[in-house]
């Protein structure tokens, strides 16, 4: 998986290069390339943004200097091209899922009020965002990105724990336990150092879905739940009351 990263400010993107995404790079799963759009103004000064035509407060990214930092990405032709942005479509784990099937990712960071429209039209294939508030910046949300969906480049995840999480089933993961076996004299759930599998996993989905009842109902909705789980969730629905 390869992401070319266009930004004002790649030196925020360090820090995501260090634990487990920095290992996949080293070990050439995945490659992020991180372009300057700076390094692309033919201003003496530098200069990468002006004022809004029609007047208003901020300032706006030019459209010439970002088109000129895409152009200057080699072999994009299959490249499918993000921007960052509040008025994207609000990232969710299925989305994450299907651009990991993609080869080469184009993350496009805004900055100050925006960048020229023209030049999205021009170059965007896809608006995403990460949730509906606004950041100084489009690089925090890239690199959310670039740490969500290298989790499904084979291989990144030593243990493919990415099978079986929140959202893997539409549904929030059911509590994690591991030693000491009594902590603040609270005992770890029987079940799970019983060995019987079966009932391991039936009390983990039950688990799943009462976390999921009780911190994001609506999530049950959209969620693929057997008559079983239904049974399940009106015994919880009761257990709640
Ligand atoms: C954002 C978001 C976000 C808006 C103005 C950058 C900022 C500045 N991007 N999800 N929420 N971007 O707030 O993706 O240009």
């Amino acid at each position: 998986m390869k992401f070319d990263v266009l930004s004002l400010f790649p030196e925020m993107f360090e820090p995501i290069k260090a634990s487990i995404i920095g290992r996949a790079e080293k070990n050439g799963l995945i490659n992020i390339n991180l372009i300057n759009i700076r390094d692309f103004s033919l201003d003496k000064h530098k200069k990468v943004d002006d004022t809004p035509y029609g007047g208003g407060a901020g300032m706006v990214m030019m459209p010439n200097v970002v088109n000129d930092a895409y152009n200057s990405i080699q072999d994009r032709e299959n490249a499918k091209v993000i921007y960052l942005t509040p008025q994207g479509k609000t990232l969710t784990q299925a989305k994450v899922e299907e651009l990991s099937k993609e080869e080469h990712l184009i993350l496009l960071c805004g900055h100050y009020e925006g960048i020229d429209q023209r030049v999205i039209d021009e170059i965007v294939d896809e608006e995403i965002s990460i949730g509906d508030y606004v950041l100084t910046g489009g690089e925090l949300p890239a690199m959310i990105l670039i740490d969500s969906v290298s989790r499904f480049v084979s291989g990144v995840l030593s243990n493919g724990s990415e099978e079986e999480e929140s959202f893997s089933n539409g549904l929030l993961e059911y509590p994690q336990y591991t030693r000491p076996e009594t902590f603040l004299e609270k005992n770890v759930p029987e079940i799970l150092i019983s060995g019987n599998h079966k009932k391991i996993n039936e009390w983990r989905r039950k688990e799943s879905l009462r976390n999921t009842y009780l911190k994001r109902p609506e999530l049950l909705e959209k969620a693929k739940l057997s008559d079983d789980d239904l049974k399940t969730l009106e015994e919880i629905k009761n257990e709640c009351k």
